[in-house]
């Protein structure tokens, strides 16, 4: 919980054994004194703000081992027992062996044995029987150690309050533990112990904000015995590894435990609290299950009454947190813009992620690191932040792992010497965390991102919409490749820009980071538009997979909850899909289902014959177009006029303003029927003069193939297939009548001539 969350160290094996913490100079038999006081830790300063704490300042933590490491936290209660979490014993129902546990007592950083830690092995573990999972609820469990433990300055028991005691919501409390500070984000070296000081939060404050829907519907009833601490806007958690450990709230000089670490959803996130398992509700079975033990665990009144008005069930504001990020005043005038400004360089555009970090590519500066500059010299880097009067100096640079050799991690991190103020501007973006589903038809817009120049024009204006994620990641992806389901990261992402479609340009000496706006937030989507030269749709690197790094390095960037989830409604697959067939140069064949803007056609091309007749070519290659003789050639002669092809606006728009009237011929409509994979195949071209009769392409297969090796011929299994009446795609198989016309075919080898 660093700033904020608890730390795990489920994975990394913890290097102690439980051996090495053994305490040899204890005797099992050692005499505890019979006045047992609770809840009083030996005075220490504690760092205010700090996130590690002081050693002996929280004597009742314990780190509870299993297979060589720490998994959960617990409380030490009185000397033979520990209180802890169920969910920590019970996997698909069954409790684990109590001899496969250890606790650690009296640690503080688990790097090395401890001075004054204890290890005891675990005698017994008790769980009450109608614990079943812990969004159930009875989510605690007592153990039972083999030897009780030496109570000293480190280890000391916690005080447990009693059924009739009421803690105030509002309290500030404390949660401790060594869990993860932040989500899949481990504790680092050296594994010191996490504080964080949390609000306890009245049932009905807490409901509220888990009965705003999240991603995937996610909601939580909460039910009797749980509790929740922390604060609207998140940020502030316990997390994986640190469950089963205490959340202590100090009355009259003591310590009382109002709560075991349970669950939630994720850590820190917006609206979203931390639940624990309320320990006064269970005072009576705690008492029944250490009957006899003494000395047991110390159950002091209540010290003093909660202020009247601030107990449970008054009337609480159901006060939600809106996001804190995200919120630009209007499209294009972006608060997170930040310019890195090297001195030599041109200016590197890049976003802002939180007070102290700005996410930039690292090809903007990888070049410096190669050419030998050393880039720990940041002396002379400054930072341009919208509304900042001076520009902010940069502490620290760190690229990406594999920033140098994979364009999709082309990033890195540039940490300010000093936190920026947030206000309407500089404010960071939205950051998506890995399970983000940006929905088919999000509107989204460009910024800048890189050394690009700007594109002539409205660029960081021009509004797109998200294309389906089948369509996107078949266009660009394998064969067969798996199509993500909503909530695995997407490979790329598709906008489709109307306005470039009627602009007729593509902006491809431009670097460009992709912006999607839900419910008025802006989310940093993608970067990098990595679809090459004028291909279209442009696809974009997602960001989202990237969020744990950028979280981990930050450990405060604006990782929002995904705020639009009506999907899984109509048109949106969430069966398994597999991209069907396609060339080196992706699939061919495909074209958006709903085709919310742009190209309808996107292999539809507008053969424009000297300057007086327009007709209809298919894209087969990148660099072929196959369009009718009749369209190309003059009756009687054989000289090739000069022709213009334009690409990727058919069927979409109209044709360019001004062209129209004179070039309203379109000839030699093409006949295409979708395959069962998806795909649409070219079957014929209308014969001259008609729209109905169509010449089959099929017998050209060797002609055509011998000349554009690149065109892609579905594979016999992938024969046409005719859709169920009602869906009338194709006419019936008028090209394969018997007599019907050869089809008379020009292939157009495709020069690149005008780039407006
Ligand atoms: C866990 O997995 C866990 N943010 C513990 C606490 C929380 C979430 C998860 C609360 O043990």
């Amino acid at each position: 919980m660093s700033q904020h969350l608890l730390l795990p160290l489920v994975i990394l094996a913890i290097s102690p054994t439980p051996g090495a913490f053994q305490d040899s100079a204890l005797s099992p038999t050692q005499e505890e004194p019979e006045d047992l006081d609770c809840g009083r830790p030996e005075p220490t300063a504690r760092i205010v703000g700090g996130s590690d704490a002081q050693p002996g300042t929280w004597p009742w933590q314990v780190s509870l081992h299993h297979g060589g490491g720490h998994i959960c936290g617990g409380s030490l209660i009185a000397p033979s027992w520990v209180l802890s979490a169920a969910h920590c014993f019970v996997r698909n129902g069954t409790l684990e062996p109590a001899a496969e546990w250890s606790v650690v007592l009296g640690a503080h950083s688990q790097d090395a044995p401890p001075d004054g830690a204890q290890v005891r092995a675990v005698a017994a573990i008790l769980v009450p029987d109608n614990y079943s999972a812990v969004e159930l609820g009875a989510d605690l469990a007592l153990l039972r150690l083999a030897a009780p433990a030496r109570l000293g300055p480190a280890v000391r028991p916690v005080c447990l309050p009693r059924a009739s005691h009421q803690f105030a919501h509002g309290t500030a409390c404390w949660a401790t533990g060594w869990g993860d500070v932040q989500e899949a984000d481990p504790l680092p070296l050296p594994w010191v112990l996490q504080e964080v000081e949390l609000r306890l939060l009245g049932e009905a404050a807490c409901q509220c904000l888990y009965s705003q829907p999240g991603p995937f519907n996610l909601t939580l009833q909460l039910l009797p015995g749980m509790l929740c601490a922390g604060y609207p806007e998140g940020r502030r958690d316990t997390c994986q590894g640190d469950s089963g450990g205490p959340l202590v709230c100090e009355e009259g000089g003591r310590w009382f435990q109002a709560g075991i670490t349970s669950f939630g959803f994720g850590c820190g996130r917006r609206n979203r609290p931390g639940v624990f398992t309320a320990v006064a509700p269970y005072e009576a079975w705690i008492q029944e299950q250490v009957m006899g033990s003494e000395p047991g665990p110390v159950f002091p009144i209540q010290p003093q009454e909660p202020q009247s008005g601030s107990r449970e069930p008054t009337e609480e504001n159901c006060t939600i947190a809106l996001p804190e990020c995200g919120k630009a005043s209007r499209p294009g005038a972006w608060p997170w813009e930040a310019q890195v400004m090297v001195p030599g360089s041109r200016p590197c555009h890049g976003a802002l992620v939180s007070e102290s970090w700005v996410l930039a590519p690292a090809s903007c500066f990888l070049d410096l690191l190669s050419s030998g500059r050393p880039p720990r010299d940041l002396e002379a880097w400054r930072v341009r932040l919208p509304s900042r009067p001076r520009a902010e100096r940069v502490a620290r640079l760190v690229p990406h792992e594999n920033a140098s050799w994979e364009d999709a991690s082309d990033l890195a991190l540039l940490q300010l010497r000093a936190p920026v103020n947030l206000s309407a501007a500089p404010r960071p973006v939205c950051l998506p965390h890995p399970e983000h589903y940006f929905l088919p038809g999000s509107r989204c817009r460009l910024a800048r991102w890189g050394r690009g120049e700007p594109a002539p024009g409205p660029s960081a204006l021009l509004e797109a919409e998200l294309l389906g994620g089948w369509w996107c990641h078949c266009l660009y992806g394998r064969q067969g490749a798996p199509v993500p389901l909503p909530g695995d990261p997407p490979l790329a992402l598709c906008p489709a820009y109307q306005e470039e479609e009627e602009a007729g340009r593509c902006w491809n000496d431009s670097r460009w980071s992709l912006l999607c706006r839900e419910e008025g937030t802006w989310f940093l989507a993608g970067i990098r538009d990595f679809s090459s030269d004028c291909l279209r749709p442009r696809a974009f690197f997602p960001l989202q997979t990237h969020g744990p790094w950028i979280s981990h390095v930050t450990r405060g960037a604006y990782l929002e909850d995904q705020l639009a989830w009506h999907w899984g409604l109509e048109g949106e697959e969430t069966e398994a899909q597999t991209c069907p067939p396609h060339t080196e140069h992706g699939a061919c064949g495909l074209r958006p289902e709903a085709a919310p803007v742009g190209v309808l056609w996107p292999w539809l091309a507008e053969v424009h014959v000297a300057g007086d007749r327009v007709c209809t070519g298919i894209l087969v290659a990148p660099g072929w177009v196959l369009a009718a003789t009749h369209c190309v050639l003059r009756l009687g002669s054989t000289t090739v006029p000069y022709i213009e092809v334009y690409l990727g606006r058919a069927g979409a728009s109209p044709l360019p303003q001004g062209h129209q009237l004179s070039r309203l011929v379109t000839s030699a409509p093409p006949l295409l029927c979708q395959t069962e994979g998806g795909s649409w195949v070219l079957m014929g071209m209308a014969v001259r003069g008609s729209r109905e009769l169509f010449a089959a392409v099929g017998p050209e297969e060797a002609w055509i193939s011998q000349t554009v090796g690149e065109a892609h011929f579905l594979p016999p299994s992938g024969s046409p297939y005719w859709p169920p009446v009602g869906n009338n795609l194709c006419p019936p198989d008028l090209a394969r009548a018997s007599g019907s016309p050869r089809a008379v075919l020009f292939l157009l080898l495709l020069t690149p001539l005008i780039q407006s």
